[in-house]
């Protein structure tokens, strides 16, 4: 009877620990996925990125609309509103580890904040035709003059 008890115990806490990491998984994601790590103190501007065969357009809260290029200020926060035009994209931001689908019909965002001046190849991460190895944008990330 005491090895059935270790036993019952040993699942429970077994449980219980999963319990947990998956209560953390799903606050991180929701947090990843809304944005919550993002300041609160700076509203972040809105750029729409529209993906198609084979630019990559970028739409300015101003109505600006730019293609292959996109700049933005550093240390500001900005959420890209990802979509496509025609197929499946992907969004990748090699050196700063940013990657999102591009999907029609849907509008993703992409919460980005870059600290380091620079540009920034904005490559295509899924095989979206013939021309697919051209579809490479810039992120331009310029010093912030608002100081
Ligand atoms: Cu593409």
């Amino acid at each position: 009877m005491a090895r059935l008890s270790i036993e019952v115990i040993t699942m429970i806490g077994a449980a219980l620990i999963l319990a947990v990491l998956g209560g953390i998984a799903f606050h991180d994601l929701i947090m990843i996925d809304t944005g919550g790590y993002f300041p609160h103190n700076e509203k972040p501007e809105v750029i729409r990125v529209i993906a198609r065969q084979y630019v990559w357009e970028f739409i300015y809260p101003n109505g600006t609309i730019s293609y292959d290029k996109v700049v933005i200020q550093a240390g500001k926060p900005y959420i890209f509103n990802l979509t496509s035009a025609d197929v499946i994209h992907a969004m990748y931001i090699v050196q700063l580890g940013y990657k999102l689908e591009a999907i029609p019909g849907y509008y993703y965002p992409l919460y980005i904040i870059v600290d380091k001046p620079g540009v920034y190849n904005i490559y295509c991460a899924e095989f979206c035709g013939p021309g697919h190895y051209t579809m490479i944008g810039e992120l331009i990330v310029v010093n912030s003059t608002a100081g």
